[in-house]
């Protein structure tokens, strides 16, 4: 295609194309716009709330506090919005982020049930041209990826799948209608965060549930409420220092602790802060003494003790001893945090298959089959995850200068510059990508500060007269080696996860994220921005220059 020939049909073009509505997208039109752009939002699905729109599965709920798990660019919004519960289901943080897109009037901008197909970086005019699912092209300055960490379901590829005659649903593309379970054999495959949440409720309405267990995930109780007048008034009262605070924590996340490393205390003090963060609840139970994720001694009796809670709560030892985690430290996967998980395999109607013993062989028109038996199931649901990270990204046709395809650049893993860029893709950022702490933490926190970022970049590049910016290969490298590094001591290296692709098969084992620390992070993201953009070039364009 010539794009110049083409143009004509294609205007009025707006400065920046942002891509995605959740979280990231939301806020970078927001604040693109604030700062004087002409911004345009395209949107795959039909209304706004990324993750949260599509994660509508029985008990979808956010294991991170909904006061910290918000926005926090508004204090006006932050203080006038009212969380009904300590950790917000589904439905309420979709409602949270819809009431954002009307208060701050950016619907408008955004065009909905468009998927972006493809997006090119065109080296004559030096924009970006985008092609959508519905045969348009959009062409723009800027491009802004805000395509959601998790947000490309995955879906094992199963012999049989599609001959299975019963219904199929996957957690990450739930339908939007009520599904009714009431009186159906139902089977869930993944007992990752998601498969976690939606095992007890559906144990409440099936006539039989089959949970297919392939790796069990350490679980920790919610003790999810209402949110008490207390603690909201806590964050209320001193949020505006508290935003400040949790940013320059390594997760984003403030939890209540000890303080204290288990060497400090006595064995006795340590069961006693396990019980009090156990009967507390919720992930920040990994940080109930400063030392579980980095000392193995600790972090075996951390697992330990949830092992020997999970043995006190499941009657049957067999299915108790399945579900116990005993391949990998505590926290080397994502932590799970649930409300009632464990006591659901004490109900008569479910049943754990361990495929990791007995692994799925096929999928026939009325059954699951493993090795040594077949399992009739009216429905299958899919808890399996995502293409964590690059696989959104990637779903986009991306070429950049010189038609360089990104796919081609990752093909052994994402390689990115602070998780902002890549290098020869000029003026494309992307919001919580890889390379960047991302999801390892409270991701709210990594988006408002990756916008933020961007948007001042933006305005620098705009106070110093220059159209073009692109990351140096040679500061790339350097910091793809760092994250390698950085990922290489922790534990994450100890299980296989989608932190590290091998979910997906095929998918290159490179860790995702940069797992260093938000606040580390931040601080290198701002040193660098100060220094003048150390590692970024940046040129004048004359044929951007003339259409000013
Ligand atoms: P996860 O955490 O990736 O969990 C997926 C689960 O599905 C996990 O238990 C997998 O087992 C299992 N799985 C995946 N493929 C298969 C096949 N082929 N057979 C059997 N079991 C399989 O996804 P979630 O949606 O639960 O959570 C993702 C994140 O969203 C979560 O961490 C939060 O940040 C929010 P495996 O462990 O690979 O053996």
């Amino acid at each position: 295609m010539n794009y110049t020939d083409s143009l004509k049909d294609i205007r009025p073009e707006p400065d920046a194309i942002i891509v995605g509505a959740g979280f990231g997208g939301l806020y970078a039109l927001h604040r693109l716009k604030q700062i004087g752009l002409s911004v345009e939002g395209f949107e795959a699905g039909a209304g706004v709330g990324g993750t949260w729109y599509w994660n509508r599965y029985p008990g979808a709920r956010c294991d991170i506090e909904s006061m910290q798990y918000s926005y926090s660019f508004s204090d006006k919004l932050q203080q006038e919005w009212k969380w009904q519960e300590k950790y917000a289901p589904q439905a309420e943080i979709l409602r949270y982020i819809e009431h954002v897109a009307e208060r701050f009037d950016l619907l408008k901008l955004i065009q909905f049930n468009t998927r972006i197909v493809s997006a090119s970086f065109d080296d004559n005019l030096e924009r970006w041209i985008v092609t959508t699912d519905r045969g348009e092209s959009k062409s723009a300055r800027y491009l802004i990826l805000a395509t959601g960490p998790l947000s490309t379901a995955n879906t094992p590829a199963i012999r049989g799948l599609d001959r299975f005659s019963g219904r199929i649903f996957h957690t990450g593309a739930w339908p939007h209608e009520p599904v009714d379970f009431i009186g159906r054999s139902v089977g869930v495959i993944g007992t990752g965060s998601s498969g976690i949440q939606i095992i007890p409720e559906l144990a409440q309405v099936a006539k039989d549930l089959i949970v297919f267990q392939r790796t069990p995930n350490f679980s920790i109780p919610s003790r999810n409420g209402p949110l008490t007048p207390a603690r909201e008034r806590m964050f209320k009262e001193r949020y505006k220092v508290f935003r400040e605070e949790i940013k320059r924590l390594p997760s984003g996340i403030f939890f209540e602790t000890t303080g204290k490393s288990t060497e400090e205390v006595s064995p006795e003090e340590r069961q006693s802060g396990f019980e009090e963060a156990w009967a507390k609840g919720g992930v920040g139970f990994v940080r109930t003494f400063t030392d579980i994720i980095l000392n193995p001694e600790a972090n075996t009796s951390a697992s330990d003790f949830i092992r020997a809670k999970i043995a006190e709560i499941v009657e049957n030892p067999t299915v108790a001893s399945a579900l116990q985690p005993k391949t990998y430290p505590l926290g080397a996967k994502r932590i799970c945090v649930d409300t009632g998980y464990y006591e659901t395999f004490n109900k008569s109607n479910v049943s754990l298959i361990d495929v990791s013993k007995t692994p799925i062989t096929h999928i026939t028109s009325k059954a699951v089959s493993t090795v040594d038996a077949d399992y009739p199931l009216d429905d299958i649901v899919f808890a399996t995850g995502f293409d964590a990270l690059t696989g959104a990204i990637l779903a986009i046709d991306i070429k950049g200068s010189a038609g360089r395809s990104l796919k081609d650049k990752w093909k052994e893993g994402p390689s990115t510059y602070l998780g902002l860029m890549a290098a020869g893709f000029p003026n494309m950022f992307m919001v919580a990508g890889p390379g960047s702490p991302s999801i390892l933490g409270n991701v709210v926190v990594s988006i408002e500060q990756h916008v933020d970022w961007i948007s001042a970049c933006l305005e620098y590049m705009h106070n110093h007269d220059v159209d073009v910016i692109d990351a140096k290969p040679d500061a790339e490298a350097q910091w793809d080696a760092h994250v390698n590094e950085v990922a290489q001591s922790s534990l994450f290296q100890q299980a296989d996860s989608w932190y590290l692709g091998s979910n997906i098969p095929g998918k290159p084992r490179k860790f995702l994220a940069y797992a260093g620390g938000y606040g580390v992070y931040r601080d290198k993201c701002a040193e660098i921005a100060s220094s003048g953009y150390e590692g970024f070039i940046f040129r004048k364009s004359p044929v951007l220059a003339a259409s000013n």
